[in-house]
């Protein structure tokens, strides 16, 4: 195979579609060298990153003076935030996406709030920083939601943003000119989208302004919800119900919406999300590092809910680690195994794979049934892949080892990966390694 060469297509023997398996299908451009596969699946929508934090993984491990919890974290978190702008920011992201590009995601959600210069003023262009994730994207070669974030209060009472929370604030105003200056750069790889930070940060009145605004209209809606238990206590507090159970009151979740987290639901909020077609981006491994607790997986998928994943804060950028994460924390909990499949003889691996491809796809505001530009190609060298069929070959993916198997990789009708090097990969590393450097010595 030509390693430089983006075009051509693959002839697979076994190709895993969300209507089945089909033989000897072809994916990819007619004209241009010709690939053999034997397995192939769609690429994995990652419905949630905030890209800085990649940079900062593995850097919040040390114990703290008192209880380190999700909160120690996120002070550690708006520490490293506040040195990154938009060169920083474009290196990080370039990198992330490189990587989860060869792990198997082809399309990523970025959820952006890092908008204003570290001293809480905007840039010369308020968009700067969202560009600087666009141009990584695209330099990558990945798919990318852009969700610029509505971020304006510091907690459910309304109190004023603190100090390191400043580069996040925008007035409804600066947010709706924000999103209509990225609607107009959308195209074939850049889809833009609505996120409101968490109920925590965002006003009833400003939630309704921005939802009912013409920028906003037929969009996704992304949010962070009911992560931590102290926020459903606060918000409990603060405006009398369950931070689910308001949002189904206040706003119409449809399936236009993405619950990130969601984790902390009790049964009525979680048939709620299930009847809405709302989409709940489920991100283990971020979620295990955090200590924040486990969704009620078994029943949303009784009451046929609409899941995806993400990597988050990138602590992992795989989703075949996130996937088994999110059986295996269901499995410990339970005391039993084969959670995240309904029926008998149903394979965990390839309910995994389906539901969240077609949940990202969901998330993303793409169709969910047919898969066309954006394909995985596994490693049928690998011996962890021997002897694998039809019937075996998912669960082997998700199951089997650590061993890379994500051998090519076509995102966007391109092949950015093959034979497991991305084409940029070394470049982008480099300028990866110079950022993080500087950051260090700063
Ligand atoms: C974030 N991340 O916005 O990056 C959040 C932490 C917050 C996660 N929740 C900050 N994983 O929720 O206030
Ligand atoms: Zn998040």
């Amino acid at each position: 195979m030509d390693s430089t060469s983006a075009t051509g297509g693959a002839t697979v023997a076994h190709l895993w579609t969300p209507r089945g398996w089909q033989r000897e299908a072809r994916i990819g451009d007619v004209a241009g060298n010709e690939v053999r596969a034997r397995f192939a699946l769609p690429g994995m929508p990652n419905l949630h990153s905030h890209a800085f934090q990649r940079a900062m993984a593995g850097l919040a491990e040390r114990r703290g003076p008192g209880e380190d919890s999700f909160w120690t974290w996120r002070e550690a978190m708006y520490g490293f935030a506040s040195r990154i702008g938009p060169d920083d920011l474009r290196a990080i992201a370039a990198q992330l996406y490189v990587e989860m590009l060869a792990a198997g995601y082809t399309h990523v959600c970025e959820f952006h709030y890092l908008h204003n210069a570290p001293d809480g003023r905007p840039y010369a262009d308020p968009a700067a920083m969202s560009k600087a994730i666009i141009e990584a994207a695209s330099d990558a070669g990945i798919g990318l939601t852009l969700l610029p974030v509505l971020y304006m209060t510091g907690g459910f009472d309304g109190r004023p943003l603190s100090e390191r929370q400043r580069r996040f604030g925008l007035s409804v105003d600066a947010y709706l000119r924000l999103l209509d200056s990225l609607a107009a750069l959308e195209s074939r790889q850049l889809r833009v989208g609505v996120a409101l930070h968490s109920l925590r940060a965002v006003p009833e009145a400003a939630m309704r302004e921005v939802l009912a605004s013409p920028p906003a209209a037929g969009r996704v809606v992304h949010i962070h919800v009911a992560e931590q238990i102290g926020e459903v206590q606060d918000c409990l507090g603060v405006r009398g119900a369950r931070p689910v159970q308001w949002l189904f009151d206040h706003a119409e979740v449809d399936s236009r919406w993405c619950l990130v987290h969601a984790t902390h639901v009790d049964d009525a909020e979680m048939h709620a999300i299930a009847r809405s077609g709302a989409v709940a981006g489920l991100c283990p491994t971020t979620e295990a590092n955090l200590g924040d607790g486990l969704f009620p997986l078994r029943g949303y998928l009784d009451a046929d809910g609409f899941f995806g994943i993400g990597s988050d804060s990138h602590v992992s950028v795989s989703p075949v680690e996130d996937l088994r994460w999110l059986e295996y924390g269901q499995r410990l909990l339970a005391r039993r195994r084969i959670i995240a499949a309904c029926k008998t003889g149903d394979s965990v691996g390839e309910l995994l794979w389906t539901s969240a491809w077609q949940g990202g796809r969901r998330a993303v505001g793409l169709p969910n049934d047919v898969a066309r530009d954006d394909w995985i190609v596994l490693d049928d060298a690998s011996p962890l892949l021997a002897a694998r069929d039809e019937r075996s070959a998912l669960d082997g993916f998700l199951f089997a080892g650590n061993a890379p198997l994500v051998r090519d990789v076509m995102a966007g009708g391109a092949w950015v990966v093959r034979d497991f090097r991305h084409r940029e990969g070394e470049r982008i590393a480099a300028d990866y390694r110079r950022t993080v450097e500087s950051l260090a010595d700063g």
